[in-house]
């Protein structure tokens, strides 16, 4: 098991410095945040960016995320071209000694929450998402942004880009994904390169939009359809995990069993009600989710992958990018590393 931590680039203000002060962290999972989804990573970039990291001692090994442009995911007829573009970055990520990318197949929105900074009784403060704010929101005319809301659409584009999904159901969106990967996948096993979905966060429905990645159906289906090692999963405990029809230890035990698990996010959350949460510390007495159970399942079914602290709440007054704090997550790493020794030397 390798502990990496996410890294936003230069414009992070947890520098590469701090990062690596933090006991055992073998290296950081950032991305190439300038190119707009559907173009290339240019070769040069990618080689900088690795030098920057390399030369603080910390290792480039998982990049999260390289985009899938939406057109991939509606199936337009321009998909083929942007789909080569994938593979280009691809081949350029693993020429750069890459081995893991983690994307994800969520149409429009990314990972999505009702409130950024939920004041917990200690003095912290987390993320939550509360369903009953979330129903009372239209993106198509809602003035409030969100994590999950891309910035970069007008309010125009964006009604026009939700209008395309109509056509698009459960079925579709699937098909799409197999597309996209039984061409991506001959190019990572190419490149040595593994691809690692990222679940739908959360793992249900928004606005009348498909969501493919939600539970064991469509993962089982998704890594049978196009049954390569190189096309696998990022278990994220705390996307998965909001939705307790997911059993976190059992889908970790199944698919690390298998080789498909490539990465890893660990991440506690507490269930405030139905379809409701908030994030919590990562021990698990502090939220729902069994993180020692989730490890153990890990270490007896052989993953040696890369894990990371997922979301941190903020405190001791930081005020970090939502999620993204350096005290948190850095205690979050601290205790992974001590549960993984302990099931290690004691099984
Ligand atoms: C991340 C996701 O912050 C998070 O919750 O896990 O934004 C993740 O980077 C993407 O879904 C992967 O494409
Ligand atoms: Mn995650």
């Amino acid at each position: 098991m390798k502990m990496t931590f996410r890294w936003y680039g230069e414009k992070d203000p947890n520098s590469l410095e701090y990062i690596r002060q933090i006991p055992l962290m073998s290296g950081v999972v950032t991305a190439i945040y300038d190119v707009p989804a559907g173009q290339v990573w240019p070769q040069e970039r990618i080689d900088a960016l690795k030098a920057t990291v390399n030369a603080m001692n910390l290792e480039m090994e998982v990049i999260e995320s390289v985009p899938v442009h939406e057109d991939i995911k509606l199936g337009a007829p321009t998909r083929d071209k942007l789909i080569e573009n994938y593979c280009t970055t691809i081949r350029h990520l693993g020429k750069a000694g890459v081995k893991v990318v983690c994307y994800n197949f969520m149409p429009v929105f990314d990972w999505m929450r009702s409130d950024l900074k939920q004041r917990m009784p200690d003095g912290s403060t987390c993320l939550a998402y509360d369903q009953k704010t979330v129903d009372m929101l239209d993106p198509a005319i809602s003035d409030l942004s969100l994590p999950g809301w891309d910035e970069s659409y007008t309010r125009e584009q964006l009604r026009d880009l939700l209008k395309q999904y109509d056509s698009i159901n459960e079925k579709k969106l699937m098909d799409n994904l197999i597309y996209f990967l039984s061409k991506v996948i001959p190019v990572c096993e190419e490149s040595n390169v593994k691809m690692a979905i990222h679940p739908d966060d959360p793992p249900w429905s928004l606005f009348g939009l498909p969501r493919i990645i939600s539970d064991e159906n469509g993962v089982d289906e998704m890594l049978s359809r196009v049954n390569s090692p190189y096309n696998g999963l990022t278990l994220c405990s705390g996307s998965f995990g909001c939705h307790p029809k997911n059993d976190i230890p059992r889908l970790a035990a199944k698919y690390a069993k298998a080789g498909r698990i490539h990465f890893v996010h660990a991440r506690n959350i507490k269930f405030t009600g139905e379809n409701s949460f908030h994030e919590s510390a990562h021990p698990t007495s502090c939220g729902s989710l069994d993180m020692y159970g989730i490890l153990k399942a890990l270490y007896e079914n052989g993953f040696d992958g890369y894990i990371r602290p997922d979301h941190g709440r903020n405190i001791w007054c930081e005020d970090g990018r939502p999620g993204y704090g350096l005290f948190d997550r850095a205690l979050g790493a601290m205790y992974l590393t001590g549960l993984w020794e302990g099931i290690s030397k004691t099984i």
